[in-house]
Parts: structure tokens; C-alpha cells; sequence
């Protein structure tokens, strides 16, 4: 008897009509094969798929480079196609379901043809975990399977979840032919299904992270109580050895991965890493919230990174772990075939090839490696990984932190009173945009929980969903909002970020055990600066308190731009956040 997978199977191949399908294992072995495949007989440009790296150097790496115009994700492709488009809401791009799958249909008829598919059974989350999904993806590409091979848990135990069920999420990928016209990336939140083709890049083709276990999953989250965020999970060790649990939305490439892996800057104090980019968020029968992280990989920004900035990121991307680790669209030093980037440790090699494979000409001010170039990594490789990552429960988070990128007037690190006002300061965070999505550059975007482009429902709904969790929570996390990167009238930084952030880690978990009060503002509670702990760090007073600085005129602009990004959602707005809205407009205005 043919299982309802198998039918599924079965029919995606009658329309891409791939010379041969193949059922992945997820082992080493055949991800050994795949990386032949790919260097010897897959090509993309006329390139192989991917090129083997320095082992000695770097011991699991291979490179691999994307076709130019497929470098990052493109939002405008992308299409979340609900029945009925107030569902998608303002924040989505939305097409009616059978519009899509026709366009669909005929975009990927034979698509296949000639090439192999992959089908690859795989779970978001442990396979033992009550919260865990069990998913397939079809590709006809082998970097993305060597990819979802490590950023998902990929083989039989997914198979096994399965079984003759109906009720598993589906994903059809195909490279295609990589003409951004013949590019979509769609949703469909009734089936659990999401169909994409004309892509390679991580956040269009590997479809377990942001299509299924952002957009798809909020839906699910959304109908069945729960929560899918755009997250950090770390564990905060104190010098006593407690560890506290706290979750971390940041919008793409504003810092998560070096929250995550953060070597910190004071003694006693160590983080531990769960996940750097998603958290499924659980109410527990003990009225806390508890977070699993549904991937089993890190998918990081490389340019950056460094032993300064992120040690631990570096010693995990070096470990002679997990095979593979994959660099895309970074840099190629060719004297001695190790990836580079700008911003890596040591000066500027001699002889580099650009992300694009020319000689890359240094007088140039261009890059030589993409601003989102990445690498793909075990989360085990990791020396920080927290001892429950593979706990099926989770853990239970006492803390949640919401930050975005602003140059100017969001404080260092602000708590909420409560929890309507912390979803309502969530609400509100804007953040200014970065490369990991094709725009541009450096303007600022409201970005509600870093879910702007990854909640796949009407955001306005999504805030709801958020104030009831918080109704079911008897004791909830305390919500911070954070932000690293206020500048001084020079345009530079303030703040050092990186590992030093520990200090402003250590005040919300002082916050969270009741250690430590705090002073009112009117946009929440900030520090008394005598308790943060900035001893080595040579930031003068006037500095600091700029760091905290209220600026009313700046926060009237604010509450109008904020204003202006509510009225989208008209009377779907929650009532909490209307409230929340006048309480900080009065404050301000006063
Ligand atoms: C990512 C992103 O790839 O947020 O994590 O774009
Ligand atoms: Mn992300």
C-alpha cells in the first residue's frame, strides 16, 4: 500500500519529472557523496556546486558560491496564500492559493528534468519532543540537502514520525533556472505546504527555517496556542553556577549569532548557547513559558567574525566535528584555499577572489566577500552548547529581549512593566535594515519582534496571539527591549557590544531575581547606572548617560512614525496595544 508520502512523492515528480528521486538518509556517508556530486557533476554559473577548503586549516569546509543574483532573500517574491488576504495582513505579500499553485504548476512543469531528486525527511525540533515537527523537503540541488543535513535533523527518525500519516509539512524546492523572473517563494499555511523554485539562497530554498519554522509555523502557533520567534536561547550562568534562560529577537544580521556564542567580558559570568536563530515558545503546565530551538545548525552572517568579535563562532566554524561546514559567497584566499571575509582576523591576503570568483583588486572599495555571505554549521560543533540543547521540554525562559539596530534614541537596555506593555514595546521596535534581504541598506523599518518578514499571518492578529499567550502565562518572562548601537555626534559607537554585552545580560537577570531596582521613565524601566557592571570599560559619564538619554522630540517623531505603522492595521489592532499606544504617546506629550 502506497503511503500518503509516497503518493505526495509521487506526484511532485509526474510535474518536475526528475530523471531519478532519491531518499536521503541523512548520514555522513551521503553527505560525502553529495559534496562529489556537487564538486564534479552539479554546477551552478558553469560553476561546480561546491569547491573543497584548506582541511588543515579548517577541517570540515567546503565552499560554495551562489549564483550573483541569489544572494540574500527577496521579500518581494515571497507570498504567503492564505484563502483570504486580510488573513495575510499588511505585512505579507498575498496571492490567492489557486492563482499561486496554477503560476506555480507551470513554472515547475519539468523543472526536474535531468536532474536528481532529493527527498529528505527531516524534523524541526528533537524527534522526541512533544513540540518537534516532522517535515520533507524536495530539492534537485545538492547544496541545499548537504545544507538542511545540518541545520535540521534529517533521516529516519523523521520517516519514522511520519509514518502513514497525512499530517507532515511539505516543501518542493527546484533551483530552476534561477532567472529572478521565474522566482517565488510561497506559502501555504492551510496545507503546511511551501513551494519554491528559482533559488538557492539559505532563507528561499532551505525550507525547515524561515518558510516553515517562521511563516508556517506562527500560523500553526497561532490556531494550536503556541508561539514560532525569530529568537536567540541562551543560558546565563552566574559565577554561583545558576543558569537563566533567556529568548532574543533580533531583526537579520543585527548581532543574534554573537549573542548567542558570546564569550563573556566578566568574570564568573558564561553564556551557553541553545539557538541563534528560532524558538518555538511553549506555555508549560507550570505557567512558564519554555523554548525549544527547532533547528540543529547555525546559518551565520561571516563578515564580522572574528576571534575578537565572536570567539566561540570561530572555534566552532574550526572544530573538526560535524561534516560538513559550508562557506557561501565569502572571499577565497588562493595562496593557501581558506574563505575570507572582511573583518576576519590577520590583514588582508595578497591574492583573493572575490565572491563572485574574480580577482578581487583591493584599490576597489568593493567587497570581496558578499555583506551576507555565510557560513553553515553544526550547533554541535559549538563549545558553548548548552548541555539541554537536545532536551526534549526545552527550557523554561525567564527573560525575553527585543532589539533592532537604531543609531539614535532607543536606550541601552529598557524593561517593561509588565507584559502588555513589553508585546507592546515589541510591537513598536523598529530597526534599521540590513543585507540579509535584497533592499536597501540602512533605513529604518518598524519590525515588530524581528518578525516583520516572517510572520505569516496578519500581524495585527499576531500581536493578539501575543497578549493571550501572555493571559496564560501565570509566571511570565520579564520583556527588555536592548539596543547595542546608539552612536555619539562623531557617528561611532558607544557601546562595544559583543562581549561586553554580558553586562547588560547581567542586569536582567539581577532585573529577573529581584537583585537589583530600577528607574521609571517614561518609555519603561532603565538602569541606576551603579548597578551595571562596567568596571575595565573606559566609557566616560556623559557618554554613558547618552546611552540612556530620553530625547522628547526625538520620541514625539517616533510615537508619529509608530502611529503611522499601527493605522496599516486599522480595527484589527488589538485593544492592548491601542491602550499601550495613548499611555506612551501621554507620557511623551507631557
Ligand atoms: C537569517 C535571516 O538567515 O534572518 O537568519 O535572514
Ligand atoms: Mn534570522
Amino acid at each position: 500500500m502506497t503511503t500518503p508520502l509516497e503518493k505526495w512523492v509521487d506526484e511532485q515528480a509526474k510535474l518536475t519529472r526528475p530523471k531519478k528521486i532519491y531518499w536521503c538518509d541523512g548520514s555522513e556517508k551521503e553527505a560525502k557523496m553529495l559534496l562529489d556530486i556537487g564538486m564534479n557533476e552539479e554546477k551552478i554559473n558553469g560553476q561546480p556546486v561546491f569547491e573543497a577548503l584548506n582541511h588543515k586549516n579548517w577541517p570540515k569546509a567546503y565552499y560554495h558560491r551562489s549564483h550573483p543574483s541569489d544572494v540574500a532573500r527577496t521579500e518581494q517574491l515571497t507570498f504567503v496564500c492564505h484563502k483570504d488576504k486580510d488573513t495575510a495582513g499588511p505585512n505579507n505579500n498575498w496571492m490567492d492559493p489557486d492563482e499561486a499553485k496554477a503560476k506555480m504548476r507551470q513554472l515547475s512543469e519539468g523543472c526536474m528534468k535531468g536532474r536528481t531528486m532529493y527527498v529528505m525527511p527531516y524534523t524541526m525540533g528533537h524527534p522526541d519532543s512533544p513540540y518537534s515537527k516532522a517535515c520533507i523537503q524536495l530539492t534537485d540541488i545538492s547544496y541545499v540537502v548537504v545544507s538542511m543535513r545540518i541545520m535540521t535533523r534529517m533521516g529516519k527518525s523523521a520517516l519514522d514520525k511520519i509514518g502513514k500519516s497525512e499530517n507532515f509539512v511539505k516543501g518542493l524546492h527546484s533551483i530552476g533556472d534561477l532567472d529572478p523572473n521565474r522566482r517565488f517563494i510561497m506559502h501555504f499555511p492551510e496545507e503546511s505546504f511551501v513551494w519554491s523554485i528559482g533559488s538557492g539562497y539559505g532563507g528561499n530554498a532551505l525550507l525547515g527555517k524561515k518558510c516553515f519554522s517562521l511563516r508556517i509555523a506562527s500560523c500553526q502557533g497561532h490556531k494550536e496556542g503556541w508561539l514560532a520567534e525569530h529568537m536567540v536561547i541562551i543560558g546565563i550562568e552566574d559565577p554561583k553556577g545558576n543558569v537563566t534562560y533567556v529568548t532574543a529577537a533580533l531583526p537579520s544580521a543585527c548581532g543574534k549569532t554573537n549573542l548567542a556564542m558570546l564569550e563573556s567580558a566578566l568574570p564568573g559570568y558564561k553564556v551557553w548557547t541553545l539557538g541563534d536563530d528560532i524558538a518555538w515558545l511553549n506555555v508549560g503546565e507550570d505557567g512558564r513559558l519554555w523554548a525549544i530551538n527547532p533547528e540543529a545548525g547555525l546559518f551565520g552572517v561571516a563578515p564580522g567574525t572574528s576571534m575578537s568579535t565572536n570567539p566561540n563562532m570561530m572555534r566552532t566554524l574550526k572544530a573538526d566535528k560535524f561534516f560538513p561546514t559550508l562557506f557561501t559567497n565569502t572571499a577565497l584566499n588562493t595562496d593557501t584555499n581558506e574563505p575570507w571575509w572582511e573583518g576576519l582576523d590577520g590583514g588582508v591576503p595578497g591574492n583573493l577572489l572575490d565572491w563572485q570568483g574574480a580577482n578581487w583588486d583591493k584599490s576597489k572599495s568593493t567587497k570581496a566577500a558578499h555583506p551576507n555571505s555565510r557560513f553553515t554549521v553544526s550547533i554541535t560543533n559549538s563549545p558553548t552548547l548548552s548541555k539541554e540543547f537536545n532536551n526534549p521540554k526545552g527550557v523554561p525562559i525567564s527573560a525575553i529581549i527585543l532589539g533592532g539596530k537604531r543609531t539614535q534614541l532607543i536606550p541601552l537596555v529598557c524593561e517593561a512593566p509588565d507584559w502588555q506593555s513589553g508585546v507592546f514595546t515589541a510591537v513598536r521596535t523598529g530597526s534599521e535594515t540590513t543585507a540579509a534581504a535584497a533592499h536597501q541598506v540602512g533605513v529604518l523599518r518598524r519590525d515588530p519582534m524581528a518578525m516583520l518578514p516572517f510572520c505569516g499571518y496578519n500581524m495585527a492578529d499576531y500581536f493578539a496571539h501575543w497578549l493571550k499567550i501572555g493571559k496564560k502565562l501565570t509566571h511570565p518572562p520579564k520583556i527588555f527591549s536592548v539596543n547595542w548601537f546608539r552612536m555619539d555626534d562623531e557617528g561611532k559607537y558607544i557601546w562595544p557590544g559583543f562581549g561586553d554585552n554580558i553586562r547588560v545580560l547581567k542586569w536582567v537577570i539581577d532585573r529577573v531575581n529581584n537583585k537589583v531596582d530600577a528607574k521609571e521613565t517614561p518609555i519603561g524601566l532603565i538602569p541606576h547606572l551603579k548597578d551595571l557592571s562596567l568596571e575595565g570599560l573606559n566609557i566616560p559619564h556623559a557618554k554613558l548617560a547618552r546611552l540612556f538619554e530620553i530625547d522628547k522630540d526625538g520620541w514625539k517623531a517616533e510615537i508619529s512614525d509608530i502611529e503611522k505603522f499601527l493605522s496599516q492595521f486599522g480595527s484589527r489592532l488589538p485593544e492592548g496595544i491601542k491602550e499601550e499606544f495613548k499611555k506612551l504617546s501621554e507620557e511623551i506629550c507631557i
